[in-house]
């Protein structure tokens, strides 16, 4: 089976991150992988949304988390993903319809070499399942010399099933209880025999007799069943066209027709009722009903209540049917939670190693520039795939917005040429555009504090410790200098939250390019911090713009500094 790929950025995406997913996905399809899906592990931030917005590319789709359900490991694949390929996906699942004959069903079970069948009704809404153990219910409770059985079906189904020839058929839709009657004695004998019975609800099986088929037809049963090929005449034809009823002549001799009417019953009939899940359900929250489910599968449902496909204990050890590639982060506490569940395909990024390891070898491609978009600016170049010229917009944004219009510390001579070029295929302007960004990103002071930190916060963990450090940029440093006890207070509730060792907010002044540095935390850091402090808990670090490559290093100083 062919794997969906989801390409993802960290949590708290930005626009380096999302832009980077986007262009990458593309290029995989420009290559011919169509089951490749662009993800983001969070909200768009303005600047990414102007972006997207402005250039008119779609946004990766957005995935709360990746933690494991039920569309992972359904065989054949998620259904709701069909129509995110363009070139095909997984199928329909294989379903029955309810008024479908059990022969039919049967059939279908066989043919898909599967233990079970999901039943639906004309909408394709889940009802029931059918699986082998329902049906041989069915057949021992309906099969036994002890009890006349009768059973619910139509004589379309009957027809059908018995690979019959009607001669003439009434009500061919209607699925009542009937009864078999096979013509072995005597006419008189048959007679009573039938009317104790109750012609009006018998299928009778006949072969060449004359005086029984005439009967019959006078006592209005629902169905002459002529086995072995027989034919009726003309005059008793006539008749049963005046008295409706139906006369079919079954191809089989009259055991083999009796034994197939059993499987002309609607197969709605004898589904069992489990209970379905959802494909979005979380594998812990069924895996027990699973263990003790008939044939240990479950029904999956969509969103609609519709048949998404069938899930077996034993999908759950299989590989799920996602895999995913990194790109813009590599430390596990920084990507989407649940990512550990899957194949890591490739990693694409540009910041420090952090503790990611992997089963099997991957493609890792990390290179000191400013910003993933540069990686994946050159790698398009590299494979020599044109670049459309939304996402060759959507990168150089990428760029830009990741080293500070080309201004920050991170800065490479790779990046700045890249941005020529992809300037030079847009007609875009680097200043201009530089400009709207940065208009775009300044919406700080309608943030609350909590957005303020949440929007660009990478959590790490050093020397057994964890923290959070957030990054904000903004013209205008002093409006959040004056709302200084209400950020440390949100930093502080973020930092006893998790029990981190401290909570930092980076407040980049765009403008002249310093920031600072909001910290809360245990004594035990903070007593270690020697910066230069502009009021309580807020600290002046002149020419620092880069969180990854000036402020980690002095961070993991301080760090190490606490745990000695
Ligand atoms: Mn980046």
């Amino acid at each position: 089976m062919e794997k969906t790929v989801y390409i993802i950025g960290h949590r708290n995406p930005d626009t380096d991150s999302v832009v980077s997913a986007a262009a990458y996905a593309a290029l995989k399809h420009a290559q011919g992988q169509k089951r490749v899906i662009a993800a983001r592990a969070g909200k768009i931030n303005p600047q990414t949304e102007y972006i997207f917005d402005r250039f008119g590319v779609s946004l990766p789709e957005y995935l709360p988390d990746l933690v494991p359900k039920a569309k992972y490991y359904i065989s054949g694949g998620d259904p709701s993903l069909v129509s995110a390929h363009p070139g095909g996906g997984p199928g329909k699942p294989v379903t029955v319809h309810e008024e479908a004959s059990l022969w039919e069903a049967l059939e279908l079970l066989q043919k898909d070499d599967s233990k079970v069948l999901p039943i639906v009704d004309r909408n394709g809404i889940y009802r029931s399942m059918l699986h082998y153990g329902g049906f041989a219910r069915y057949i021992i409770a309906n099969i036994t010399p002890r009890k006349k059985s009768s059973f619910p079906l139509s004589l379309n189904h009957l027809a059908a099933t018995i690979h019959a020839q009607p001669v003439t058929l009434f009500n061919g839709d209607e699925i009542r209880k009937s009864s078999i009657v096979v013509a072995a004695s005597y006419t008189a004998h048959f007679t009573g025999h039938l009317e104790t019975e109750g012609a009006e609800n018998a299928l009778v099986i006949v072969g060449d007799r004359w005086d029984i088929q005439k009967c019959c037809i006078k006592m209005k049963v629902r169905a002459l069943i002529l086995s072995g090929g027989n034919i009726l005449s003309k005059e008793l034809i006539e008749l049963a066209e005046q008295n409706g009823v139906t006369v079919l002549i079954s191809p089989f001799d009259t055991s083999s027709t009796a034994m197939l009417i059993i499987y002309s019953v609607p197969v709605g009939t004898l589904g069992d009722a489990v209970k379905p899940i959802r494909l979005h359900d979380p594998v812990r929250t069924f895996r027990e009903a699973l263990s003790k489910a008939p044939s240990r599968c479950l029904p999956v449902i969509d969103n609609d209540g519709k048949a998404a496909g069938v899930i077996f204990e034993g999908d759950l050890i299989k590989e799920p049917n996602i895999d995913v590639i990194m790109v813009d982060h590599n430390e596990p506490g920084q990507a989407i939670e649940g990512i550990e569940n899957y194949k890591i395909l490739e990693v694409i990024d540009h910041h420090r190693l952090g503790n990611l390891s992997t089963r099997y070898p991957i493609t890792f491609i990390n290179r000191v520039v400013g910003a993933t978009c540069t990686i994946i600016t050159n790698l398009y170049r590299e494979q020599k795939i044109p670049l459309e010229k939304g996402i060759a917009s959507i990168l150089l944004c990428g760029i830009l917005a990741d080293t500070l219009v080309l201004q920050s510390a991170t800065t490479t001579e790779a990046d700045t040429e890249a941005a020529e070029y992809l300037s030079s295929i847009t007609g875009l302007d680097i200043k201009a555009l530089g400009h709207d960004l940065q208009n775009a990103a300044n919406q700080v002071n309608s943030l609350s504090s909590e957005e303020l930190i949440t929007t660009d916060m990478k959590e790490y963990a050093e020397r057994g410790f964890s923290f959070t450090v957030s990054q904000i940029e903004t013209d205008n440093p002093e409006a959040l200098v004056e709302r200084r006890t209400e950020i440390a207070a949100a930093l502080e509730r973020m930092r006893a939250a998790k029990d981190h060792l401290f909570s930092a907010l980076l407040v980049t002044d765009v403008t002249v390019l310093d920031s600072l540095l909001f910290v809360t935390g245990k004594k035990s850091f903070t007593s270690h911090i020697n910066f230069p402090v502009t009021g309580q808990g807020i600290y002046v670090l002149k020419e620092v713009v880069s969180r990854k490559k000036q402020l980690m290093p002095l961070l993991a100083e301080l760090v190490e500094k606490a745990a000695e």
